[in-house]
């Protein structure tokens, strides 16, 4: 009796620590794979917001960073659309598009 007692607290610590490393493993594995996807999150964003500061360094022509609407449609080929898109973005509504509506607009 005390010796099948003695088997199973045995056995219990040999597969509890089994356990709690499967355990552990597996969350390192979706622990992993989140911060891999975290990673390429990050780096879309950072890709973004180049694409972002590119556009203003174009388009930005008295380098205030802000669009007005005639620098922001300077070069557009779609006027109508680039108007809309123009409207969207600038969420509070002033005659400027600033980087950060820009940004919030991206998701950034
Ligand atoms: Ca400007
Ligand atoms: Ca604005």
């Amino acid at each position: 009796m005390k010796s099948a007692f003695l088997l199973a607290f045995a056995a219990l610590f040999l597969i509890a620590p089994a356990e709690a490393a499967k355990g552990n493993k597996d969350n390192g594995k979706a622990g992993a794979a989140k911060k891999e996807k975290k990673a390429a999150e990050r780096a879309e964003r950072a890709q973004k917001r180049e694409k972002v500061d590119g556009v203003l360094d174009v388009k930005d022509k008295n380098k205030d960073g802000s669009l007005d609407s005639d620098e922001y449609l300077i070069g557009e080929s779609d006027i109508e659309g680039a108007k809309a898109r123009f409207k969207q973005f600038n969420k509070n509504g002033d005659r400027y598009m600033s980087k950060g509506e820009i940004e919030d607009s991206l998701g950034l």
